[in-house]
Order: structure tokens, then C-alpha cells, then sequence
């Protein structure tokens, strides 16, 4: 429970995502909860109770376009969030390749064209929440990222992975400041990298992920704050080290390597026991913060053991 999380073969009527769709073509909302109610209209009798449930009707209602892309984090474009809607224009996403290299049968530089070619676009509505104590629900479109790393062959003394976002100073006129140790930089264990709910998307909404949400290509794991979820990915290393990653090298002491959502595991300056939902209505209430963002079910098991309050 807690998650809406479907395969495309479940679809009765699949929508393919297609990059010839443009922000023009189609008012995205209405158009989304349409195939929403196809969706759950082919969904069985336990996935229905799931959804019925109003708390949960409620959390799992999906921000509009609007908020999704114009109050953002991506601090190569400004530390406002506003500055990524107004200044990501400039990120020129044609001909994007990915560098990966590291412990992988098939290293190389790959165009991402050649990268997704053959593996499955799915829908994703999940929960997303920042470090900051606020979140959204995003309808995301992607791949898992496990189907990439299948592609390229992970080796057996592989034990996480390492992502850079692209490092592009004429692009990014964030990157004039010392604000972080540029490139920005994430990773995973490689459990978590394999997990089925880890995704990277390039589309919101069934249109082309826009450049202030981390185009052409993101990672999203629903049960982490969102700093971990990396944008305009470049480079994916297979390695047997805990990579170094931005925020905790800028941080450590407030930006763990796991970051999983905790409410229980508050930060040095603020409670993470509550988040306000963006666009939450006129008194914009706080929510509870449920434990691993609401995704405990399928993840807790990889944690089994580890004291998520030494491996915040
Ligand atoms: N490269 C890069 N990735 C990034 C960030 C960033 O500043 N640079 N911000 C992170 C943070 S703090 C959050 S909350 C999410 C925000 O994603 P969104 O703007 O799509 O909501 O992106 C994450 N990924
Ligand atoms: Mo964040």
C-alpha cells in the first residue's frame, strides 16, 4: 500500500510517451486524470480498495504542471525556486550523452537515444519530498533504472553507483558560485540503484521532462529527500566505494549518504516529523511525514539492521 505503482503492461489503454509531444500540444492535467481513472478502472479489486481510501486519495493527488515546474531546486541555475524555471532555457539537451564507466561489461559514452532503445516507458505517480519539508506528487514517465544498468552489465564487485549532473558554466549561470562542489554529484548502494521503484525519468505528465525538472534525464527515489534525486544526468560510474556526493561533502552533518525519508530523524535546524504539500490550498496545512515517504512496505528491507539514525 501507499504507492500507485503501475507496469505498462498493466495498462488497458497504454500511452506511449512520445518526444514529439511539446507543452503546447495538450493541457496536461485533465488529459492525466482521464487515463487516471482508465488506469484504476484496470487495476484489480485490492489495488481499488487502496486507492478508495480518501487519506490516501488525498496525499496522492498529483501537483498541477504549474507547481511541478516553476518552484524548483537545481541549483546550477540559481538558488531560487523560481531562478530554474526562468534561466534552464538555456541547457541545451540535444544530443545529450551519458559517460558510463567503472566496474560495467560495456563502458562507454552512449547517446541517451541508444541508452533507453528497447526498454519500457512507464507512468509513476510518487510521493516527493525535500529535505526543506516540503513536497509534491509527481506523475512521472521513465525507465527503471535497473533496466540500464541491466543494458550495460553491472560486475559482480560493483557495490554502488556514482551520477554527475552536466558541468556546463556557459549554460549554467549557477555555477559561477562556490554554492556547492560543482559538478553536482549523488549515489546510491547498489541495492537501492536496483530497486524496482528507482526511476529515471524523462517525463512528466507524458510530455518531455522540462529543463528546470532535470532534462533530458533524472533519477527519482521516491523513499530519499530529494537532493538525491539528480538532475540532467551525465556520467553513471559502477564502483565498490561509497561515492562522494554534493550535499554531504558541502554538509555531512546535515546531509547523510542515505537520506532516507524519516520523520523520526529530525535535521540539526528543523523537524522533519511534517512537510507542507506545494499548492497545498488556502491554509496550506501541514501533512505528517510518513516513514520512507510512504514507500516503507517495499523498501524497509534494505535497511534491515543498519541504526537509521547513524545512517541518516
Ligand atoms: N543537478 C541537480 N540536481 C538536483 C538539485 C540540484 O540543485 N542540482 N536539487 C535537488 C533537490 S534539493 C530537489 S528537492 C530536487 C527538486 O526536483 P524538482 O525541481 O523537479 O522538484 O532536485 C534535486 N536534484
Ligand atoms: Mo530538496
Amino acid at each position: 500500500m501507499g504507492y500507485v505503482f503501475l507496469k505498462r503492461k498493466d495498462l488497458t489503454m497504454a500511452h506511449r510517451w512520445t518526444n514529439t509531444l511539446t507543452r503546447a500540444d495538450v493541457t496536461p492535467e485533465p488529459l492525466w486524470l482521464n487515463r487516471r481513472q482508465v488506469i484504476a478502472g484496470a487495476l484489480g479489486a485490492g489495488a481499488m480498495a487502496s486507492i478508495a481510501s480518501p487519506a490516501l486519495a488525498e496525499t496522492l493527488e498529483p501537483n498541477t504542471w504549474e507547481h511541478i515546474t516553476s518552484y524548483n531546486n537545481f541549483y546550477e541555475f540559481g538558488t531560487d525556486k523560481e531562478d530554474p524555471a526562468a534561466n534552464a532555457h538555456r541547457l541545451n539537451t540535444s544530443g545529450w550523452e551519458i559517460e558510463v564507466d567503472g566496474l560495467v561489461d560495456a563502458p562507454g559514452r552512449y547517446s541517451l537515444t541508444s541508452l533507453l532503445e528497447g526498454l519500457s516507458e512507464e507512468e509513476r505517480i510518487y510521493r516527493f519530498r525535500c529535505v526543506e519539508a516540503w513536497s509534491m506528487v509527481v506523475p512521472w514517465n521513465g525507465v527503471e533504472l535497473k533496466d540500464i544498468l541491466d543494458k550495460v552489465g553491472v560486475q559482480s564487485g560493483a557495490k554502488y553507483v556514482a551520477f554527475e549532473t552536466a558541468n556546463r558554466p556557459d549554460e549554467m549561470p549557477g555555477l559561477r558560485y562556490p554554492v556547492l562542489d560543482w559538478p553536482y554529484r549523488e549515489g546510491l548502494r547498489l541495492d537501492e540503484a536496483l530497486h524496482p521503484l528507482t526511476l529515471m525519468a524523462t517525463g512528466i505528465y507524458g510530455k518531455p521532462i522540462p529543463n528546470q525538472n532535470g532534462a533530458p534525464i533524472r533519477l527519482v527515489v521516491p523513499w530519499k529527500y530529494g537532493f538525491k534525486s539528480i538532475k540532467s544526468i551525465v556520467r553513471i560510474t559502477l564502483t565498490d566505494q561509497e561515492p562522494a556526493t554534493s550535499w554531504n561533502m558541502a554538509n555531512a552533518r546535515e546531509y547523510g549518504f542515505y537520506s532516507n525519508v524519516n520523520p523520526t530523524v529530525s535535521h540539526p535546524r528543523w523537524s522533519q516529523a511534517s512537510e507542507r504539500k506545494i499548492g497545498g490550498g488556502l491554509f496550506n496545512r501541514r501533512q505528517p511525514t510518513l516513514m520512507f515517504n510512504g514507500y516503507e512496505a517495499e523498501v524497509a528491507d534494505l535497511y534491515k539492521g543498519m541504526d537509521l539514525t547513524t545512517y541518516f
